[in-house]
């Protein structure tokens, strides 16, 4: 085209600026997707319509969440939803609680979910929801109140085959059951798929709780297959303590590598003897059970160290697996980590690498697994939990795993075929955009323009 021209995609990417000026992570987020796909809009130029309404949400809910804590005080927070594009499928996506929730982190994880969700394989759109509410330090009964208050208004808006609810930061098996209860209460019907991530004894999966972790270090092992390498004998530093944190350390254990790291957001432990099965037993009870600060680490194991305050990149390490948020790996922390001879990066989280951290490892050629592909493991045994759901049965816990490591190896090949397709081999971030836009726009072309 023309130089004097703007090119459609960055029409598009100046009308998001525009509408919505202070929505620093969702501009973050479609800024690299939109990049991905600018040489399939020009291969194709009629896929610019379809780019003009898939970054725009197709509903966005937004309420108030009264609920009374412990000392009989009216508080107040705020609900989300965003239903994001259902082109092939419900929405699907976790909820979130944690302080720091607004409509920008909202929009930009329901954006990423809708190509995370696609390139599953499986017949889930893009959504996301949550709260600014902090669990931190609150009673059970306060988060029991929290969530039946947060579900009188979302019952109204979710359904198996409308919007199926999950966990992510601060929404893991208490406040799921919590949720599902509140649901079946208002709808007097026991709608198993209308949330997943549940208990076992309400229509919840097998596998799910260890899916996105498992699934990342599976992913983490594909990208070192293809390279004749593996995790065997790598020391692996991890941050986050949570839910993906843990059973990534776990499945990289028995992969036979060495996790020396974990973090909460007050500061991470290292441990160079390695956090094995045992001490991992400690982290979860720590953190699952007693919710507890990942520095009682060092009281029990003393030849560990505490860094109050940092993060766990400057540690040398062959692979490091961001899990606890998103931004957190900066231009430094990635510079650190090049410098450090770090091989390759997946990341659990979402979004956990800056653009300027990104650039750095595709500059010196450290394997990055990108949130959308490396952590799609959750989301996609999610998919399953809704299958059983529907068909009144359980798999066992064999065949959910073996599902999601087909899963995961399959979106490590589409990602790979689809960035060779754009000419940028190796470049799985490119490839995991391209391929899980690709099938949503086929879908909403097919669907005329609604
Ligand atoms: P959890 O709530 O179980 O754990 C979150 C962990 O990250 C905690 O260790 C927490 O520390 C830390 N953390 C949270 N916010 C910050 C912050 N602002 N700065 C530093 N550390 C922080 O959540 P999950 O493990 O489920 O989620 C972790 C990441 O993985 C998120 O990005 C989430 O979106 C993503 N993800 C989760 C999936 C799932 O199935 N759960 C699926 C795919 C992605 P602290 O205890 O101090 O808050
Ligand atoms: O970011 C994610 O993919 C999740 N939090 C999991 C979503 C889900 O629906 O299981």
């Amino acid at each position: 085209m023309p130089s004097t021209m703007t090119h459609p995609i960055d029409r598009i990417y100046q009308t998001i600026l525009k509408r919505d000026p202070d929505q620093l992570e969702f501009h973050q987020a479609t800024y690299e997707v939109l990049t991905s796909l600018k040489p399939l809009v020009d291969q194709e130029p009629k896929l610019s319509e379809v780019v003009d309404r898939l970054v725009e949400p197709e509903r966005v809910i937004m309420f108030r969440v009264p609920w009374v804590d412990d000392k009989n005080v009216a508080q107040v927070n705020r609900g989300f939803r965003v239903q994001f594009n259902s082109a092939i499928g419900p929405y699907k996506g976790g909820l979130r609680f944690h302080p720091s929730v607004n409509l920008s982190i909202m929009k930009f994880l329901a954006f990423e979910q809708i190509f995370k969700n696609s390139l599953s394989g499986l017949p889930i759109g893009g959504g996301k929801g949550g709260s600014d509410f902090d669990p931190k330090g609150k009673s059970d009964g306060e988060v029991m109140r929290f969530c039946q208050s947060f579900m009188s208004e979302l019952a109204h808006h979710i359904g198996a085959d409308t919007d199926i609810p999950a966990g992510d930061i601060g929404v893991g098996g208490r406040e799921i059951g919590f949720l599902f209860g509140q649901f079946k209460r208002l709808k007097k019907v026991f709608e198993g798929g209308v949330l997943t991530g549940k208990g076992l004894s309400y229509g919840g999966s097998l596998m799910r709780p260890e899916a996105t972790g498992y699934g990342c270090a599976y992913f983490a092992q594909e990208m070192l297959t293809a390279k004749q390498n593996s995790l065997e004998g790598k020391t692996l530093t991890v941050s986050g303590s949570g839910n993906v944190a843990q059973y990534c350390v776990e499945k990289a254990n028995q992969l036979g590598a060495k996790a020396i790291t974990m973090s909460d957001s007050s500061g991470f432990i290292m441990d160079e003897n390695g956090i094995d099965a045992q001490k991992l037993a400690f982290v979860m009870e720590l953190k699952n059970v007693k919710h507890g600060r990942i520095s009682e680490y060092v009281d029990r194991y003393k030849g560990a160290r505490y860094y109050e305050h940092k993060k766990p990149w400057a540690v040398p390490c062959d692979f490091a697996f961001p899990c606890a948020t998103q931004n957190e790996i900066d231009a430094s922390d990635a510079r650190d980590l090049v410098s450090n001879g770090c091989l390759g990066v997946a990341e659990g989280a979402n979004m956990p690498s800056t653009p300027e951290a990104i650039e750095i490892f595709v500059e010196n050629k450290v394997l990055f697994g990108p949130a959308k592909a490396a952590n799609a493991g959750g989301v996609a045994t999610s998919a399953l939990e809704m299958s059983q759901n529907s068909q009144r049965i359980s798999w066992t816990r064999e065949d959910v795993d073996a599902r999601l490591h087909t899963i995961m190896n399959d979106i490590y090949k589409n990602a790979s075929l689809a960035a060779e397709r754009v000419g940028k081999k190796d470049n799985l971030l490119v490839g995991a955009n391209v391929a899980g836009f690709l099938k949503v726009a086929n879908a909403m072309m097919a669907q005329g323009v609604v």
